[in-house]
Parts: structure tokens; sequence; C-alpha cells
């Protein structure tokens, strides 16, 4: 009953910001990624007969706390799914998601845990039954089962059972790459989960920002099929300026923004009049993260370490979904 996976971690390019279902984790509207081969964690899960209560252990650290409860809670839906309700589990975990690189580590925690922990107690889940359960650890992580570039429909019924990722296009499709744009901010974070809720309850440009995915996912979704970079990049760009518009309009209003975001941003866009195609977005945190192409990642690197305020350029392909070691 043991069983080791590893999930990488993913970009979004067009956002999954709001939920309609909150204990579920049902998204008010469907996101897209890009999976990144730089940032992963790896999981061995153990269940074992005797065990009183579930044991985790983080980067070889003990856990305790909210972190802890949400591991367990994650698994006591894996112990319903397997009619195994009184089963604990060892669960270790490490995490090479280097957190000043502003990627949420849930994405890659939950979806290696999934993955582990299925397969540890031997449930045969198709990688669509693995994306719903990873869901409801955390929305992001059901797109890092897979590949590549993936979209998360969210489905239309109330009880979630068809809200999952899908693959758009696996790693080899196109060689895009990431640059993660590290800052030196210590600003205090809304974490993503208040953030989305403050949005959706309080902002009135909440219901605008749905209204464009549609249109945008479409374009993405072509750009992708073309291999098209700059209109890729350019409507992804976009997408997370909408996201963070919607924040302004919350009650009390924020922003993830810090003067090193606004000043990598205007680096961007001077990278592109320049002639080097590069696009950025950001998630819930003051770091950018800058698509770019193989043939431009010298040139992008240099330019991104120069910014004041800047403390270090970490470089990413895509990748590839959840595998069992
Ligand atoms: C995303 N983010 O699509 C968006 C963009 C942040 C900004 O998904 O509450 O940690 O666990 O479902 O997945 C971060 O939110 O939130 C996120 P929960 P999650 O990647």
């Amino acid at each position: 009953m043991k069983a080791t996976a590893k999930a990488h971690t993913n970009i979004a390019l067009i956002k999954y910001w709001g939920k309609r279902n909150e204990s579920l984790i049902l998204p008010m509207n469907n996101s897209l990624s890009l999976t990144l081969d730089g940032f992963y964690t790896t999981t061995s899960v153990e269940f074992r007969e005797h065990l009183l209560e579930d044991h985790f252990l983080l980067n070889d650290h003990v856990v305790a706390g909210d972190e802890y409860y949400r591991v367990t809670r994650f698994l006591d839906l894996i112990r319903d799914f397997s009619s195994k309700p009184n089963l604990y589990a060892e669960v270790n975990s490490i995490n090479k998601v280097p957190t000043a690189a502003g990627f949420a580590s849930s994405a890659s925690g939950f979806a290696a845990l999934a993955a582990a922990a299925t397969k540890a107690l031997d449930l045969s889940v198709s990688n669509q039954e693995l994306s719903r359960l990873t869901r409801q650890g955390s929305g992001s992580a059901c797109r890092s089962i897979y590949g590549g570039f993936v979209e998360w429909e969210q489905g239309k019924q109330d009880d979630g059972s068809d809200s999952h990722a899908v693959q758009v296009a696996p790693a080899n499709h196109w060689d895009v790459r990431v640059a993660a744009v590290v800052l030196s901010s210590k600003m205090k974070k809304v974490s993503s989960r208040d953030g989305m809720k403050r949005t959706v309850d309080t902002s009135p440009f909440y219901t605008s920002w749905v209204e464009t995915i549609p249109n945008d996912l479409d374009q993405i979704k072509q750009g992708i099929t073309d291999r098209d970079f700059e209109k890729v990049g350019r409507i992804a760009e976009s997408n997370c300026l909408k996201m963070h518009a919607t924040t302004l309009g919350a009650e009390p209003p924020f922003t993830y923004w810090h003067d090193t975001t606004l000043a990598v941003m205007h680096m961007v866009r001077d990278l592109r009049a320049s002639g080097v195609p590069a696009y950025f977005t950001i998630d819930a945190g003051p770091n950018v993260k800058v698509l770019y192409l193989p043939e431009n990642e010298e040139t992008v690197q240099n330019t991104l370490r120069d910014v004041p305020g800047v403390t270090d350029v970490i470089l990413s392909r895509s990748g590839q979904g959840v595998t069992y070691i």
C-alpha cells in the first residue's frame, strides 16, 4: 500500500479566478495553463493498518496546523472513494518549487498527493477522475495531472462530475519557455483563496472579467495550435491584466503588484519594442513570469536580471504530467 508520484507545477495563461462552489472547488470559468518542467513535487504515500492518524512530512519536516489539515481532509476524500474510512497514511513530500519564485506549491503538491494516494490503494482511476479528485485539494492542481498546455473545463454539473482538466497540446508540441522573475518584495500577501472570494463577492468588474473568458480561450487555443507566439503571448498578458483589474474593484480593494512588478512589466514591453517577443503574466503575488522563445533566452534572462529589485530569474521549459516512480 505504498506509491510515489511526481507532479509539476503550472502557470495559468488564462486565469482561474473565482469559485461557484467553494467546498467542491468548482470554478466560475475555464482556465488554461502550461505545465512547467523546472518546478515539481515528489510525494510518497504509504497507508498502514495500525496508524491512528495521518502523518505528513514536507522536505523532511513534520507539518502541523492548517497545512496538515488540508492534506488529511484531502486524504479523507480518497478514503471515501476507496471505502476505507479508517486507513491512515504516512505522507512524505519533497518540494522542488522555490517559494521565492512565487509559484503556488499547492498545484504540484496536490497533484502528486492524489496520484500517489490513489496508486497506493490500487484504485483504478483514469486521468480525468484523478484530475477531478485533485481539483478538490486545490483548483489549479487539477491542471498539473497533464503535461504541456492544459485546459480546466469548469463543467456544468452542480456535483463537479464534469469539472476536470484536459490536455490541449503535449509538452513536445511547442518549445515555449517561462522565466520566473523573483523580486525582493516582502509585501503582506492576500491568499489566492481569500483574494478570489473577495473579488467574486464585491468587485463590480468581476462579471465583465468572466464574460471575456470564452473569446480569450478560443483565441489562445488557436494560437497554440498554430504555434503563433505573438497571439498566445498577447492574450495571456491581457487576460492577466484583466484578472488583476478585478482586485482593484474589490471591497476592500487590493493589488498583488509591487513597484518592481511594474518595473518588470515595463521592461517586458521595452523588450518587445526592441524586437524581442516576450510577454508577462502574474499570479496571486508580486512576482512576474515571462513567456519567451528559446532563441531569445539569453537576452530575456540578462535583461530581466538587470531590473532593480529583481533578485533572481529562474528558467523553465514546458513539462510532463504526473508520473509514478
Ligand atoms: C491560476 N491562481 O489559474 C490562478 C491565477 C492564482 C491566480 O489558481 O482555492 O491555489 O486552492 O482552488 O488553485 C491559485 O489558486 O486556489 C490560482 P484554490 P489555487 O493558477
